[in-house]
């Protein structure tokens, strides 16, 4: 059993300095980007970023960037090669002596949901196998948001997205269940995956510090509710974080050595309703009328994944 460090416990244990400056092109109340600046806080300042076209490539305007790392922006696809050329570049400085431990880098994929589940999946699926040293931040907003939130592999059942409209044939906007990220890289044994949410710093933070001892392919899966793509009120992200926690939608948990373990189980869940409700893009659920059968689905779907992980 690896011996884990679980060191913070309050708000204020948490790294006081900022890995990324204030101040940005993303939307007001970004979920994804308060999941990266409290990973960068844990991380310190020696990350290399390795970032796929999306949302987060706004951050960085060249020839400025917010981060105290470095930072390389690819192709949708990309993140995960251009990482393991970084990785490689670094790892050759350091057998020739010109590259101190202290000095060396963590480097960390920064990536959407779009990037992550879809285009990205098979050379990043080729570097599990390679069992490369480093990081991925999926920031998950459960659609393709950079180019105005078409459907991606990780949108839910239900949701409506661009190019999943609801219409009289297709009520539900979006069929198809989300692809399950977690156990697609499980399936490979990689050394860590943990989910994570903006709303639950602490849990966050002492995944991330977990990470920072272990090495090989460590995943990371950050709900990002987006006010843009699914539409509430910038001041209501972290609502709507903690509603996807507590109802169990969106279950906190890690895999290491071999196991899964739930970080956060909600005592008693409360409804999914709850969490839909607050959103446009689940607005058709419930108006003009109430489609009773596709929540009462959500909710089972929830459900059954409790009972087999309990
Ligand atoms: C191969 C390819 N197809 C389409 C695009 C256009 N494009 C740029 S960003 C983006 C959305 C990316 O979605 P995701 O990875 O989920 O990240 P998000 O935009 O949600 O941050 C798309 C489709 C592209 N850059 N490359
Ligand atoms: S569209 Fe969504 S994920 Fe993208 S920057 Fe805006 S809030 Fe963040």
């Amino acid at each position: 059993m690896i011996e884990i460090p679980t060191h913070h416990k309050k708000v204020t244990d948490l790294h006081p300095e900022e890995g990324i400056a204030p101040g940005s092109a993303l939307c007001a109340g970004c979920g994804g980007l308060e999941g990266i600046r409290l990973a960068l806080k844990e991380l310190g300042d020696n990350v290399h970023i390795s970032n796929a076209a999306g949302c987060f490539t706004l951050l960085s305007i060249y020839p400025f960037t917010p981060f105290k790392g470095s930072w390389l922006y690819t192709t949708m696809a990309a993140p995960v090669p251009a990482a393991q050329g970084v990785r490689d570049a670094l790892d050759i400085k350091r057998s020739q002596g010109k590259l101190a431990e202290e000095d060396d880098f963590q480097v960390m994929v920064v990536a959407g949901d779009g990037s992550s589940a879809d285009m990205g999946l098979s050379p990043t699926s080729a570097a599990i196998h390679r069992n490369l040293d480093f990081i991925y931040f999926c920031y998950d907003n459960e659609a393709y948001g950079n180019t105005g939130f078409q459907l991606s592999g990780s949108s839910p059942y239900g949701s409506r997205t661009q190019t999943t409209p609801v219409t009289q044939a297709h009520p539900a906007g979006a069929e198809r269940p989300k692809k399950d990220l977690f156990q697609i890289w499980k399936s490979q044994n990689p050394s860590y995956i943990a989910t994570v949410s903006p709303r639950e710093p602490i849990d966050l933070s002492n995944k991330f510090a977990k990470a920072k001892t272990l090495k090989g392919p460590r995943l990371f899966i950050c709900l990002s509710p987006c006010p843009t793509g699914w539409g509430f009120d910038p001041k209501d992200t972290h609502t709507i974080a903690k509603l996807a926690v507590d109802t169990g939608i969106f279950p906190l948990k890690e895999y290491v050595d071999g196991q899964v373990v739930h970080t956060r189980v909600p005592r008693k869940r409360i409804p999914v309703e709850k969490y839909l409700e607050h959103q446009k893009r689940f607005r058709h659920l419930f108006e003009p009328t109430r489609q009773n059968d596709l929540i009462q689905k959500i909710q089972e779907d929830v459900d059954r994944y409790w009972e087999h992980s309990s």
